[in-house]
C-alpha cells in the first residue's frame, strides 16, 4: 500500500546519492528498489496527494491503441507527453520561431522566457490538433510503448523479405487464457535497435504477468523512476492494466510488483515531497470496470471509474525535460 511509497521517498531523501542527470535538474538517487501492492486491498492510487486518474486512463488507452502520436492525448485534454513531441518540433529544421534551446530548464528560471515558451507550446498543440500533416510529422514520440506493445516489427529470420508484426498485448491475453502457468508472459517496450533513438526512450521497459491461485499479478521493471511525478502514475497505470486484463481473462486481481532501477527525486521536487510526507493517508478507493466490455481494446474513458477516491489536495511540481 501507500506506506511503501512514502517509505521509499523518505529513504531516497535521507540516503540518496546526489547525482546529476540528462535534464540538468539534479537528483537524489538510489539504485534498485521494489514495492508490492496487493490489489485486493483496494486500488493503489496515492491519497497523500490528488492524482489525476483521468490522465492515467487516457494514457493507458492510448498505449493500448498502439498509438504513438500525442493527438489522442490532446483530444482527451492530457498534456503529460507534450514536452517530448514539442522537443522534436523545435529541434527540427522546419521550426523558425524563437529559440527554444533547453526550454525545460529555462522555463523554470526565467519568467519572461516561460511566457514565450508557453505561447509556442500552445501554438504547437493547436497545430497537432488541427493540421493532419503536421500531426503525422511532429506528434510522434518515437518507437516506444504503444507501437511496441501492439505492433513490434522485425525482419522474419526465416525470410529476408518479410517483416513480422507482433501484437504483444493480444499474445499476452491469449497466453494467459491458454497457458496460465507460462513463465513467458512478457511484454517488452525496449527495442534495442530503435528505442534508444526516441525523444524519451521507454521508462517502463519490461513487464511480466503471472497467474496463481486464480489471481493475475504483474511485475514491472522501470529503468528510470521519477518518484514524485511519474511513479504515482505508473503504479496506478499498471494496476489498472492488471484489472483490465484480469477482467478479460476471467481471473481475480493479485499483486502489482513494481521494481525500480534509478529511483530518483528531482531537486526541485524535494519541498513538495516533504509536504506530502507530512500528510495523513486516506482509505484506498475501488476500481469499477464496465463488465459489458468484451475486449481489452474496446474500453473507453467511461468504462473505467474510481469509486470513493478521497485524497489530500494536489501538489504542483515542474516536470524535468
Ligand atoms: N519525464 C519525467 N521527468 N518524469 C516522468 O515521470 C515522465 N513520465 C512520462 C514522460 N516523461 C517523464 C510522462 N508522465 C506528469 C505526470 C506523468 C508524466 C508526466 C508529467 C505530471 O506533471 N503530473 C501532474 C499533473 C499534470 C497535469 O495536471 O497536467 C501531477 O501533479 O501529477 C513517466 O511516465
Amino acid at each position: 500500500n501507500e506506506q511503501q511509497y512514502l517509505d521509499l521517498a523518505k529513504t531516497i531523501l535521507e540516503t540518496g546519492t546526489h547525482k546529476s542527470d540528462r535534464t540538468g535538474t539534479g537528483t537524489r538517487s538510489l539504485f534498485g528498489a521494489q514495492m508490492r501492492f496487493n490489489l485486493q486491498e483496494g486500488f493503489p492510487i496515492l491519497t497523500t496527494k490528488k492524482v489525476f486518474f483521468g490522465l492515467i486512463k487516457s494514457e493507458l488507452l492510448w498505449f493500448l491503441r498502439g498509438d504513438n502520436n500525442i493527438r489522442f492525448l490532446l483530444q482527451n485534454n492530457n498534456h503529460i507527453w507534450d514536452e517530448w513531441a514539442f522537443k522534436n518540433w523545435v529541434t527540427s529544421s522546419e521550426y523558425t520561431g524563437p529559440d527554444m534551446t533547453d526550454f525545460g530548464l529555462r522555463a523554470q528560471s526565467d519568467p519572461e522566457f516561460n511566457q514565450i515558451y508557453q505561447e509556442q507550446k500552445s501554438l504547437f498543440v493547436d497545430k497537432i490538433l488541427n493540421d493532419d500533416d503536421f500531426m503525422e510529422k511532429f506528434g510522434y514520440i518515437g518507437e516506444v510503448y504503444g507501437k511496441l506493445w501492439r505492433d513490434w516489427e522485425n525482419q522474419d529470420p526465416m525470410d529476408q523479405n518479410a517483416t513480422l508484426h507482433t501484437d504483444q498485448i493480444q499474445n499476452l491475453i491469449d497466453g494467459i487464457k491458454t497457458t496460465p502457468d507460462s513463465r513467458r508472459l512478457i511484454v517488452s517496450a525496449w527495442n534495442a535497435g530503435s528505442t534508444p533513438n526516441a525523444p524519451l526512450p521507454s521508462c517502463h521497459v519490461l513487464s511480466q504477468f503471472y497467474v496463481a491461485d486464480g489471481k493475475l499479478s504483474a511485475q514491472l521493471y522501470q529503468r528510470s523512476a521519477d518518484i514524485f511525478l511519474g511513479v504515482p502514475f505508473n503504479i496506478a497505470s499498471y494496476s489498472l492494466l492488471i484489472h483490465m486484463i484480469a477482467a478479460q481473462t476471467g481471473y481475480a486481481v493479485g499483486d502489482f510488483v513494481h521494481t525500480l532501477g534509478d529511483a530518483h527525486i528531482y531537486n526541485n521536487h524535494v519541498a513538495q515531497i516533504e509536504t506530502q510526507l507530512s500528510r495523513p493517508m486516506h482509505p484506498l478507493p475501488k476500481l469499477w470496470l464496465n463488465p459489458e466490455v468484451k475486449s481489452i481494446f474496446d474500453y473507453t474513458m467511461d468504462d473505467i471509474k474510481l469509486i470513493d477516491y478521497t485524497s489530500e489536495p494536489a501538489i504542483k511540481a515542474p516536470v524535468a525535460v
